[in-house]
């Protein structure tokens, strides 16, 4: 896979990708992951990304220009699945999109930032819209390494079977169970008492009853899709 990410504040996204399980995975050649800086393909002299809205109004709004150069630039040199633009208005981020889009050769993803882009570059070349939840973060930044550590656990190979995103939370609509390391009592506090007793069968009927025990209490809505 191949991700594509376009910002104004390339920095921002320097650490989320240089370490543990999505530098393996680049290391590894799962993933290829470029962030590309809007500003190199500003073309005013101050190399000015954003401008005034029409109709007035505070904030500014990301321009057209820069933007569309890159993308076309991008399309030209290879067909995308996606053209993803982050933004507080897309559709909210669940699992079954995360896992449907790990199944991509090609993604761009646009991160939003002040009031954000001209409607024009939605309607020309966004094909999907998404946000990480309902509230307002500062820029698109943050969200697209969110989407993209989401996305890229999921291509085979990159997790191992200890990691393995088989059992996390939300892939079978439920949370996960409970879980418990060494020292078997701490502080008056016991790891259930099935966990040690080296019964496998009686060990997953456990956890299948947690699992659904912690959903119905924390995550009811889960249970009713
Ligand atoms: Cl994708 N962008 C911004 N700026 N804020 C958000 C978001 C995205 N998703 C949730 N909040």
């Amino acid at each position: 896979m191949r991700i594509d990410i376009l910002t104004i504040l390339p920095k921002l996204l320097e650490s989320p990708f240089s370490i543990s399980i999505m530098q393996r995975a680049q290391e590894k050649g799962h993933v290829e992951i470029y962030v590309h800086n809007i500003r190199d393909y500003a073309t005013n002299k101050h190399k000015n990304v954003d401008d005034y809205q029409y109709g007035g109004g505070a904030g500014m709004v990301m321009s057209i220009e820069p933007i569309a150069s890159l993308i076309e630039k991008l399309c030209e040199e290879r067909t995308y699945d996606e053209i993803i633009y982050m933004t507080p208005d897309g559709e909210v981020l669940a699992q079954n999109h995360c896992n449907d889009l790990s199944l991509s050769k090609n993604l761009i993803i646009l991160c939003g930032h002040y009031k954000g882009v001209d409607e024009r570059i939605r309607e020309k070349y966004i094909t999907r819209e998404i946000s990480i939840g309902s509230y307002v973060l500062s820029g698109g930044e943050l969200a697209a390494a969110v989407l993209v550590d989401a996305i890229v656990r999921l291509i085979p190979g990159v997790l191992n079977d200890e990691t393995s995103a088989l059992t996390d939370s939300f892939q079978d609509k439920l949370l996960s169970p409970p879980v418990y390391t060494r020292p078997p009592e701490f502080k008056g506090l016991k790891v259930p008492d099935v966990l040690l007793s080296g019964n496998t069968k009686e060990i997953e009927y456990w956890r299948e009853e947690k699992a659904l025990e912690r959903t119905k209490e924390r995550r009811p809505d889960l249970l009713e899709e």
